[in-house]
């Protein structure tokens, strides 16, 4: 279903689905987005591309277009009803105040990708976090109260997700506004498999058969951006995986802000996430940029994934 959308009709199309403070939020992304995507259109033209000599948290190089998103959301996302932030880009929680929301965010995602192919932004809003919130058992996803990603491409997209429904927009660039593009978006039978096959030697056993029985039957594709690749599985069916290897024993993917936001939106979408033992939406988060392997697509290849990882582990 195609229809006109102002910002007001973004917010307009959210109400109903999500508490009028979740939706400020969520509007608030949407903009964030709509300016990160004007910066990475120029970038090429404007030396914004390229590394800036400095070292994240997770002791990756951080690139100039990933310190002007994070300050884009960082800015966006600072409202009164959001007690902290959480990061890719920073080392600790931003404590704000007392409200009821922490938002999660990877600023930009498939930072290898930046000036070739298709980026994106991740958002998790989650509820009922503790005020010290790595005390104790921990953040987990099935405390998100919604979702949202964006893919930087053509089209640029925005998925939305409530704990029963995903919606997606589309920027228009002829007026530069978020229009809804479809409704209760439900994970399609399987078609893709998309995963970085050369890491093949890095997987224990019981990795190689849960992955090559998740795949039998599926075609390849893979872009190096977790948010493109999701998009194709939510919208044409599939699964992305993101196993633990040798070199990534949890993985590569951070819970917070990659996993569990992604991992609620394929939930609600009908399909499944999981570790490859467990739902990545029942782990527990202790600290801030914990990672987990992730599998995450339609239902029956994630069980497929799960029953074969299972078989397969050793004691
Ligand atoms: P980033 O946060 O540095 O962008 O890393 C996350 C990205 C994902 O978008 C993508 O799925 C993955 O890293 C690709 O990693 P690899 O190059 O190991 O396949």
């Amino acid at each position: 279903m195609t229809s006109t959308s102002t910002p007001a009709d973004l917010h307009a199309s959210l109400r109903g689905r999500f508490p009028d403070e979740v939706c400020e939020i969520l509007v608030r992304f949407a903009e964030a987005s709509a300016t990160l995507r004007d910066a990475l259109a120029v970038a090429p033209l404007d030396g914004m591309l390229g590394k800036t000599g400095d070292v994240n948290v997770q002791g990756e190089s951080t690139q100039k277009l990933d310190e002007r998103a994070n300050v884009i959301f960082r800015e966006a996302l600072a409202l009164p009803t959001v007690a902290r932030l959480i990061s890719e880009e920073e080392d600790a929680p931003i404590e704000l105040g007392n409200g009821p929301y922490t938002c999660c965010f990877d600023p930009l995602d498939g930072s290898s990708n930046i000036g070739f192919a298709s980026v994106g932004s991740v958002l998790g809003v989650y509820e009922g976090v503790p005020s010290d919130p790595f005390s104790g058992d921990g953040i987990r996803g099935r405390q998100l109260v919604a979702a949202a990603f964006t893919v930087y491409g053509i089209p640029t997209m925005l998925i939305v997700a409530s704990k029963t429904e995903v919606v997606s927009f589309a920027f228009d660039p002829s007026d530069c506004v978020w229009r809804l593009a479809a409704e209760k978006i439900a994970v399609p039978a399987a078609s893709y498999t998309s995963i970085n096959w050369t890491y093949h030697g890095r997987w224990a056993d019981h990795v190689v058969q849960a992955v090559e029985g998740a795949s039998d039957g599926l075609r390849g594709r893979y872009s190096g951006s977790m948010v493109e690749d999701i998009l194709r599985v939510l919208m044409a069916g599939g699964v992305f995986m993101y196993p633990e290897d040798s070199s990534s024993p949890n993985g590569k993917l951070r819970m917070l802000y990659e996993v569990n936001p992604i991992g609620f939106i394929m939930e609600a979408a009908g399909g499944a996430a999981s570790t490859g033992a467990l739902p990545v939406l029942d782990v527990p988060v202790t600290s801030p940029h914990q990672r987990c392997p992730f599998v995450a697509g339609a239902a029956d290849v994630v069980q497929r994934y799960e029953a074969a990882y299972a078989a397969g582990r050793p004691d």
